[in-house]
């Protein structure tokens, strides 16, 4: 049997989209490079470094360095080892809010690290007073989330930047959703908002590359300085990289990706997101739902079990978060006709629940 890949057409929870077509075509092209060995394959090494500038344009930050990783859980725990291996202390630890993402997590376990973490303001974003009382001489990272997995919230960065330093600890943001659709907000998120030290943003999320496309940047080369090891039998001396072997085909789609869409493209596709995202919204606060405002484009909304488990059967791929809501993450492929279908589907399982089942 030859296997099918699913359609997009009920695809309400992912965070990653169908490829640009120019994407698509420049990752099978470039099927069969590595740019873990860029010495060997040179030409796409020279795309990952052309992509590294066009997404220093992205965030605001001129010559920044970084690579092209498999996704935002290897740029976060790069993030996170950078700045243990930077550090002096015995017993580091790193400070996020309860918003990160579970890669945090990850991170900390794999890395032998304190993860601490914060609550937050009512408004789900990152509470600055309650990440500076857990901070001390022991913490190495802030971390601040600019487009969270949930709610699509956006930290408040400069001031969570200024505690970090304060301690004299790296700051890191993770833009993995987010980095593609705050420039055309006016959040304060950016290198250039702030003097953050190191991002993570995914062209194969919002970018709309061909997974595997995750994003790493930081402000100073010397940073990466951190993460080298020494690599004899290649052609080139050192590696920064947590994988070895790389996807070529990831590093080529977001190149073309990036070629094709910023800033216009992404803009746009940024804001045909937001007015979806509005739209569904209202919709849905008229269906008689609870409804998170869609700061970004992404809306949560609380509905009973019985409810989601209905719009599941009706096979609309959908999530939830934490506290039960349901979450729709209008990437591109997320059609305002797709969104009137999910309604009358909501308006249908919701009066069905109401009745008893009947
Ligand atoms: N940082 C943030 C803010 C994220 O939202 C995510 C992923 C990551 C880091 C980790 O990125 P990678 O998954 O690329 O390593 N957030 C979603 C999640 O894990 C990603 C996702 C993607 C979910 C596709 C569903 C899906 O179909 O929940």
């Amino acid at each position: 049997m030859r296997g099918q890949p699913q359609d997009f057409d009920r695809v309400l929870s992912s965070m990653c989209t169908e490829p640009h077509p120019a994407a698509r075509e420049a990752a099978e092209r470039f099927l069969a490079t590595n740019p873990g060995d860029p010495a060997t394959y040179q030409s796409v090494a020279d795309l990952e470094t052309e992509v590294v500038e066009m997404l220093g344009d992205v965030v605001g930050v001129a010559d920044p360095s970084g690579y092209v990783a498999s996704g935002g859980t290897e740029a976060n725990i790069q993030a996170v080892r950078m700045a243990r291996n930077r550090a002096v202390t015995q017993t580091p630890n790193v400070v996020v809010p309860e918003s990160a993402h579970f890669s945090f997590k990850k991170a900390a376990d794999v890395l032998g690290v304190e993860l601490r973490v914060t609550s937050l303001e009512d408004d789900y974003t990152a509470d600055v007073g309650a990440v500076e009382r857990f901070c001390d001489e022991d913490t190495v990272l802030v971390v601040g989330v600019a487009g969270s997995t949930e709610y699509g919230r956006v930290d408040p960065i400069p001031e969570l930047a200024a505690v970090g330093h304060e301690y004299g600890a790296l700051v890191h943001v993770d833009a993995a959703w987010g980095g593609f659709v705050l420039p055309f907000t006016d959040h304060d998120w950016s290198f250039a908002d702030a003097s953050i030290d190191t991002m993570t943003i995914d062209p194969h999320k919002m970018g709309q590359a061909a997974i595997p496309a995750g994003g790493l940047l930081a402000r100073d080369a010397e940073l990466f300085d951190a993460l080298a090891v020494d690599t004899p039998y290649l052609e080139s001396a050192s590696q920064a990289t947590l994988t070895g072997t790389r996807s070529g085909a990831g590093v080529a789609s977001a190149h073309a990706a990036l070629r094709a869409l910023w800033p216009d493209g992404y803009r746009e596709a940024s804001q045909r997101a937001q007015a979806n995202a509005e739209w569904l919204a209202d919709a849905l606060a008229a269906a008689g739902l609870n409804v998170v405002d869609p700061e970004l484009p992404l809306v949560a909304a609380s509905v009973t079990d019985e409810a989601f488990e209905a719009l599941r059967e009706r096979e609309w791929r959908l999530s939830r978060t934490s506290d039960g809501e349901l979450r729709v993450v209008c990437m591109p492929h997320v059609t305002r006709e797709m969104l009137e279908s999910f309604v009358a589907d909501v308006e249908s399982v919701t009066a069905t629940v109401a009745r008893g089942g009947r």
